[in-house]
């Protein structure tokens, strides 16, 4: 089988993680340009200042996707480099740097893929309460129409937020992301309801400008499966799928939560604040969805928590992704288990887990169109006499992408793919260390850029279409 032609090979990135640029042509400072410069909130206080200064070399970086024949390029957009002050006047510079970006793309036939939140947001809307604030709401509808009104002439797939349960559960459960806060299930609902909400707004809007165009979300896309068949187990399981999967996708692509979940809620007084005029825009945006994007890394390996008072807050404090942790409260946890393999930063490696999830969510949500908005290895790439022999990120990207033709055969409604990343960039909490691009970028060395040899890779799958997967 060969990819069919509408099916985009491509690789992704993120503004605070390539951009660099952080006080530049009047771009208003973020909630992480603040975050990360608190000590000890950072891998060895890495920061975005200038991270791998895509800002000023992204002509260049382009140039190298297209060389390795990258259909399409997912990015997203700085909110504080548009608006900078997050609710007032729009930063001309921070429009055109945009569109240069989109139109280098479109110089090489490279599809533009518009995230318009990961996770950088202004600064003075973060201090007054950020996602837990409704204002955010609607100062977020106002950024999303401004960039559909100045990019959608060129673009036309726009992704709204990435992955809310990360910002939302590192933001106020671990403490680990911006606003740091630890341990406090009411906001954390509150945040996802709210970025819900403002999800479905900007979606209506979208449709209502007639721009012809694709309009989702992505989430992450960690299934969850029981260690064993043992029915506490079993129950734990379906707890966290729940929680960490229906949460989040039933209100987008069903219009409502799930009740097992909203039932809790009410029992610990965690319900967040939610308006019926809230509750309907949701209900009546789902339908509009073109798309749901999926970040897949790996899955979780659940048990029942049975250590009596956990601490959740202090096992999440490190926040590496690695399983290892209880559930904020306490009803399961996540284990590494010895038939399994990890990568050096202890995430499971599993093709298989991938697939199996996919087919769950088939059951659940149809045939709803899907991309993988993100999926990579995070490794320190070895460097032989001047190459970057990077053969563990083809094997990992080479037994997914037969995972994604598998679904596709399977009848999957797949549309994409997007490697994270398409360049060497910064990890949130992991620095330069933890590498992901196709493109390495030489830290010693003035920002070089050099094609990895996972580069020459891809470039060889795309021209097949993955006949030889
Ligand atoms: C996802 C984020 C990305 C990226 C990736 C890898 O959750 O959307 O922005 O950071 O994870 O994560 P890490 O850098 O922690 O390995």
């Amino acid at each position: 089988m060969k990819f069919s032609k509408d099916f985009l090979f491509g690789a992704a990135s993120a503004s605070y993680q390539v951009e660099g640029a952080y006080n530049e042509d009047g771009k208003g400072i973020s909630n992480w340009d603040v975050f990360s410069k608190i000590p000890g909130k950072t891998f060895e206080g890495t920061n975005g200042d200038v991270a791998v200064d895509h800002y000023h070399r992204y002509k260049e970086d382009i140039k190298l996707m297209a060389e390795i024949g990258l259909e399409s390029y997912r990015f997203s957009v700085s909110w504080p480099r548009i608006i900078p002050n997050g609710d007032g006047e729009i930063n001309q510079k921070g429009i055109e740097f945009y569109n240069n970006i989109i139109d280098e793309c479109l110089k090489y036939g490279i599809v533009p893929f518009v995230t318009l939140y990961h996770w950088d947001m202004p600064n003075n809307l973060e201090e007054e309460g950020g996602w837990t604030n409704k204002k955010t709401i609607d100062a977020f509808v106002k950024y999303a129409d401004i960039c559909f009104d100045a990019f959608g002439d060129r673009v036309k797939h726009w992704i709204t937020f990435n992955e809310t349960v990360v910002f939302a559960a590192l933001g106020y459960l671990a403490g680990a992301h911006p606003p740091g806060i630890k341990n406090n299930p009411k906001k954390y609902f509150q945040v996802t309801h709210n970025v819900f909400t403002a999800h479905a707004k900007a979606v209506q809007n979208y449709k209502e400008m007639k721009q012809f165009g694709e309009i989702g979300i992505t989430h992450v896309f960690s299934p969850a499966f029981s260690v064993d068949d043992a029915e506490e187990n079993i129950k734990a399981t379906y707890h966290a799928n729940q929680h960490d999967i229906n949460w989040y996708y039933d209100p987008v692509l069903k219009g409502n939560y799930p009740e097992y979940v909203v039932k809790q809620l009410e029992k610990n007084d965690w319900t967040p604040d939610w308006t019926e005029a809230e509750l309907s825009v949701i209900k009546e945006a789902a339908p509009k969805n073109d798309f749901i994007g999926l970040n897949y890394y790996q899955p979780k390996r659940v048990a029942k928590n049975d250590i009596q008072n956990e601490n959740s807050e202090r096992s999440r404090e490190n926040s590496t992704g690695a399983p290892g942790n209880a559930s904020f409260d306490g009803v399961y946890k996540t284990v590494m288990m010895e038939d399994k393999t990890y990568t050096k930063w202890g995430w499971e490696i599993a093709p298989d887990a991938f697939l199996d999830g996919l087919r769950m969510l088939k059951e659940s949500y149809g045939d709803i169109k899907m991309y993988i908005t993100e999926n990579g290895l995070g490794d320190e790439d070895p460097i032989i006499e001047g190459e970057i022999v990077d053969i563990p990120r083809i094997k990992y990207i080479e037994s997914h992408l037969k995972a994604v033709k598998k679904a596709i055969e399977e009848n999957i409604n797949l549309k994409g793919y997007y490697a994270w990343s398409a360049i060497d960039l910064l990890s949130w909490l992991n620095g330069f260390k933890k590498q992901y691009g196709f493109i390495y970028v030489d830290h010693k060395n003035n920002l070089n850029r050099k094609i990895k040899l996972s580069g020459y890779w891809y470039k060889k799958i795309i021209e097949e279409r993955g006949e030889n997967l």
